[in-house]
């Protein structure tokens, strides 16, 4: 395989970049550029030594500082030989070091392939080489945390158990079938049943958490929607801890639709404050509203805030019935006033409803508690037993739909030659989510994802 190079930190003025060199012939490209104060080769070096020297050019000419930290194979990120350079952080002085590395052999990296290499010579498995991905990406504490752990390999332990199962049951399954005239005894209906029922248990616990995973690491689509004057701006802007919305007590206020990212406790909302729903023969503001209505029909989220100190009004019952298929968490606002409102009834058509009033800034824990209720963050463990792409959440989903048919089977009386079939389905589909029997095109399009120099 080549070696290859490429900046590891990001672009941008900084302290400090680094380069990463991996490959077998890291050292001696390494050697061609790197020139150390006390004349040490980087060849001569043991694991997880470094030197300090100057980069040069092919002419000799100086371009940086550097340090240059070895890692011997197997023992590196990659499993490979390892360099790699810290010089400044300058986009020019990076660049220019990384430039006559590619000229003294290196091959530039393609995205991710430090990881994919890390992959193929079996450092990693490949959900710990996503959850690097997650670590790069992750936007909240309990995102990392998450990442961290399934890194740590969490799920990988996990999902190893349910498939050792699975495997164990495959081969007594085959045993029985390849020499059924030797006195293999009949594979136990109990131990089968157990382990089918077991793996079942485990895979649906794995799903359940899918969603709720998601969104902690890429957000929520969340729309605040209420009728005029509601405090949807209000609300807007005690969550984004800045004055993004305008407020005024004249009924149409927004228009447009205002948005911000903002963190509630552990969940990334991707906020939009929308036009209040109501019937206006104002053109502009009809316009808002539409958009307002389209907005509520793709949101993750809908934050329904009604205005305690009024009686329910045509406005909150045309709100009620357009957020009946979105989730949607009830916000009675302006609690610091007089009560008017019908809220048995309100309570009635949501499943969760809290209490605030965005003006004085009262109820965000509540407002918090309900909306981790409502998708379920709260069920999230945080120890990275958790399915967290699309691809581990389809090869989980093949996986436990055959051990269900294998379970049916059974059930049915079915000869065990069909249950085989199945429980082989389900391990197939295991060791693709792990990655020890996975194509190519699957390998590709996971590193794909990646950024160069990861
Ligand atoms: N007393 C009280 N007043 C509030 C509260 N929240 C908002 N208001 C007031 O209600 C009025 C309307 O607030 P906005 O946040 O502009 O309401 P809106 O829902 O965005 O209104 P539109 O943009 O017109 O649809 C303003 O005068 C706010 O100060 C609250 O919790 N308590
Ligand atoms: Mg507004």
């Amino acid at each position: 395989m080549s070696t290859i190079a490429a900046i590891s930190t990001p672009l941008g003025a900084g302290g400090i970049a680094v380069i990463r060199i991996s490959g077998e012939n890291s050292k001696e490209i390494a050697d061609k550029v790197f020139f150390s104060k006390s004349g040490r080769k980087i060849k001569d070096l043991k694991g997880y030594q470094a030197l300090f020297g100057d980069v040069k050019d092919e002419k000799g000419e100086k371009i940086d500082e550097a340090v240059a930290l070895n890692f011997n194979a197997p023992n590196s990120f990659t499993g490979e030989d390892v360099v790699e350079i810290s010089c400044h952080g300058g986009i020019f002085a990076v660049k220019e070091v990384l430039s006559v590395i590619y000229k003294a052999g290196a091959k530039p990296a393609s995205p991710g392939e430090f990881t994919k290499r890390a992959f193929l010579n079996g450092k990693i498995d490949l959900t710990k080489a996503e959850a690097v991905m997650d670590i790069i990406s992750a936007k909240g504490k309990e995102a990392m945390r998450s990442a961290v752990a399934a890194k740590d390999g969490a799920l990988s332990k996990k999902i190893n158990k349910i498939k050792d199962n699975i495997t164990e049951l495959c081969g007594n399954l085959s045993a029985w079938a390849d020499y059924p005239d030797d006195d293999i005894p009949q594979v136990d209906d109990e131990m089968l049943i157990t382990y089918l029922s077991e793996a079942e248990d485990e895979l649906n616990k794995l799903l359940s958490t899918f969603n709720a995973g998601k969104i902690i690491r890429e957000g929520v689509n969340t729309v605040i929607a209420g009728k005029p004057n509601a405090g949807k701006s209000t609300l807007m802007n005690l969550l984004s801890g800045c004055e993004r919305s305008i407020v005024s007590s004249f009924a149409g206020t927004t228009r447009d639709v205002v948005e911000e990212t903002v963190m509630l406790g552990s969940i990334p909302l991707r906020l939009a404050d929308t036009a209040g729903i109501r019937n206006t023969s104002d053109p502009i503001e009809s316009i808002g509203v539409k958009l307002t209505k389209k907005r509520i029909e793709s949101a993750e989220l809908v934050l329904a805030v009604f205005d305690s100190s009024e009686s329910l009004s045509e406005e909150d019952e045309e709100l009620i019935e357009s957020v009946k298929d979105v989730p949607c968490l009830a916000i009675i606002n302006k609690c610091d006033l007089e009560s008017k409102l019908d809220i048995n009834y309100i309570e009635s058509k949501f499943e969760k409803v809290a209490y605030i009033s965005a003006k004085i800034g009262n109820g965000l824990e509540e407002l918090q508690s309900k909306c981790e209720e409502l998708l379920r963050i709260n069920e999230l463990s945080g120890n990275g037993e958790s399915l967290f792409t699309e691809r581990q959440k389809n090869d989980a989903e093949i996986a436990l739909n055959a051990i269900i048919e294998a379970k049916e089977a059974f059930y049915m009386g079915f000869t065990l030659d069909a249950i085989t079939v199945s429980c082989e389905a389900a391990l197939a589909a295991l060791c693709e989510l792990t990655g020890e029997r996975v194509s190519d095109s699957v390998v590709d399009n996971v590193f794909s994802r990646f950024c160069v120099g990861k």
